[in-house]
């Protein structure tokens, strides 16, 4: 690798062996083993390494064993009592790829977040329920944690909340909060990965379309 190429580095050496694998986000991160018994002043233990961006490609949810292939292990985990031959599977395209995953159709795949149906509860104004859905219209599933920040026009950050579950490509979650202020003749909208900075956790295929319209809250004569 060209010393122009290099984005990522960590040194030190253990007598580990690393392999790449995802964890329950459908992106890859590196998991591996270490020790200390060469010498070397270094941790002993388990450690996973991922990109904070997200970026590292798709691959499969399983890596079982230092020599991992494909054919040898289900997503689920399940050993096949025959194993169909790496080398010819599948037909049209074999894998012929021993320690190393596949990244499937989902290659440089990414997810799409987009809020939509931000709805306030005027049962209670001032104080009032804000809720939105989180779409996931792209074609990679994120993880739970996702932050919704919601926003009023003068009052700026009013509440925030997170997705609780993983929302894969197709599906959607709600997300609500009660802010802790007193919303009257206001006007909200919400963002979707978001740190209530504008800054969000997640590279999605589109980042413009993370905000919702501004919607009237509690307009409703005293
Ligand atoms: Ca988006
Ligand atoms: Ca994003």
């Amino acid at each position: 690798m060209a010393k122009a190429e290099k984005s990522w580095q960590k040194n030190g050496k253990s007598s580990s062996n690393g392999h790449v694998q995802a964890v329950s986000d459908s992106k890859a991160e590196i998991v591996f083993s270490t020790n200390n018994d060469s010498g070397f002043s270094l941790d002993a233990g388990i450690e996973v390494w991922g990109d904070t961006l997200d970026n590292w490609v798709t691959t499969r949810p399983v890596w079982n064993q230092h020599s991992y292939h494909i054919t040898n292990v289900g997503e689920l985990g399940e050993i096949p009592v025959n194993e169909a031959p790496n080398w010819s599977t599948p037909e049209d395209k074999p894998y012929n790829s021993y320690r190393r995953n596949s990244q499937g159709s989902a290659d440089f795949c990414a997810p799409d977040l987009v809020p939509f149906d931000l709805e306030a509860s005027y049962r209670d104004c001032p104080k009032t329920e804000l809720c939105v859905w989180v779409a996931n219209q792209g074609c990679l599933g994120v993880g739970p944690g996702v932050k919704v920040t919601f926003y009023e026009e003068s009052l700026g950050v009013i509440g925030a909340g997170v997705t609780k579950a993983a929302i894969v490509a197709g599906a959607a979650e709600q997300v609500c909060v009660t802010p802790d202020v007193d919303l009257d003749q206001a006007s909200v909208w919400a963002v979707v990965d978001d740190d209530g900075m504008m800054m969000g956790a997640l590279n999605e295929c589109a980042e413009e379309n993370n905000l919702t319209a501004p919607i009237p809250v509690c307009l409703i004569p005293k």
